[in-house]
């Protein structure tokens, strides 16, 4: 399988990350990057390609217009306002307080369009979040020219990034990017899985009266886990989405055995969609050792995993969401992809482990 990848990636190194009250390195780090290149070249996974440059247009098709004008000023603005510290936000149109409108100031700025407090800006982060749609958009181009699967090394990751808003670590939703790119190049049905520990609150936003886009997502119940507010199997989607979004909330403590079953409904509601592509929001934090999740995966569960997906025989689009544990996330990506790739296409020898 092809990886599309690029070290410009790592260009955003943010400080800070403000978590239990504390500001501590971040999470979501460069070092994702290396570990899961290292272990695409260990495994020989298959040849690993430069992004193209798409530019913004594709974003655009997704976005708002004014969300990313603030992104790409968002730095030098509140460097220019004179603050020392990485840009969190302090006040939000919340409950009752929205009148709609955007303030001038950049501290409002970034109140009006952040989800949390959890994803500090810093220099380059713009210039990273382009990257990551390039890759996504270049392994797209790939699978629709090849109908061959490809591997999107994306960082910053995508999901939670909703038309207007950046937040848990994402500021572009590559997989709607991606989908929409695909919608508008001809295809008729896309389907995003996603299976990232977090709900994709911007993933099923985007789409969400839309019935060209079917989003499925399994994610620790957000009555327990963040990002709290989305992610109900009550949200099926609204008009003409109505039927098209498909949430698995799971208790935190869920091992492979009922993941793996919340899977299968996904893999056979896929199945009666009838997609022409799969794109897959590919995070690693259901693994057992994650440190800001509370799954159970193991590293074997993620062979397993892509087996599962192979059996629906679409052309398959994986893009890198989460995985925080470090060390362990290459052979956790990698596995699902390895687990695609040995499978057969026959819907039987998926199902054994
Ligand atoms: C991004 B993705 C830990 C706070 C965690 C946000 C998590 C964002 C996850 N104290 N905050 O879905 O992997
Ligand atoms: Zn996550």
């Amino acid at each position: 399988m092809l990886t599309f990848h690029s070290e410009d990636t790592k260009k955003r190194r943010a400080k800070t990350e403000l978590d239990g009250g504390r500001l501590v390195t971040p999470y979501e780090c460069p070092e994702r990057v290396d570990i899961v290149i290292d272990r695409v070249r260990k495994v020989g996974l298959g040849e690993i390609r430069a992004p193209e440059a798409y530019g913004l247009d594709p974003v655009l098709a997704v976005h708002d217009r004014g969300y990313i004008a603030f992104l790409e000023r968002a730095w030098e603005e509140w460097v220019a306002a004179g603050h020392t510290g990485e840009p969190l936000p302090l006040a939000w149109p919340t409950r009752r307080m929205d009148s709609g409108r955007i303030p001038d100031n950049i501290e409002g700025k970034i109140g009006y369009y952040a989800l949390t407090t959890d994803t500090s800006l810093c220099p380059n982060t713009f210039a990273a979040a382009q990257t990551s749609k390039d890759i996504a958009l270049s392994a797209l181009d790939y699978v629709i020219t090849t109908s061959e699967p490809a591997f999107g090394l994306c960082r910053p990751p995508g999901h939670h990034a909703a038309i207007d808003q950046y937040g848990g670590y994402c500021f572009f939703n590559n997989a709607a990017i991606t989908a929409q790119h695909a919608l508008n190049g001809g295809m008729r049905k896309v389907a995003i899985l996603d299976v990232d520990f977090h709900h994709g609150n911007g993933t099923q936003d985007i789409f969400y009266e839309r019935d060209d886009v079917l989003f499925l997502s399994l994610h620790g119940d957000p009555r327990q886990e963040f990002p709290y507010f989305l992610g109900f199997d009550d949200e099926i989607g609204r008009g003409k989405g109505e039927g098209f979004n498909v949430n698995y909330p799971l208790p935190s403590g869920t091992d492979y055995a009922t993941w793996a079953s919340a899977l299968d409904d996904a893999i056979a509601r896929m199945k009666d969609y009838q997609p022409e592509l799969l794109i897959v929001s590919l995070g690693v934090d259901t693994f057992e050792n994650d440190p800001i999740s509370s799954f159970k995966l193991k590293s074997g569960d993620y062979l397993d995993c892509g087996r599962r997906l192979k059996a629906l025989g679409l052309p398959t689009l994986f893009l890198l969401e989460g995985g925080y544990a470090v060390e362990e996330i290459g052979i956790n990506v990698v596995n699902v992809l390895t687990g695609f790739e040995n499978a057969q296409t026959s819907g039987d020898a998926a199902t054994s482990i």
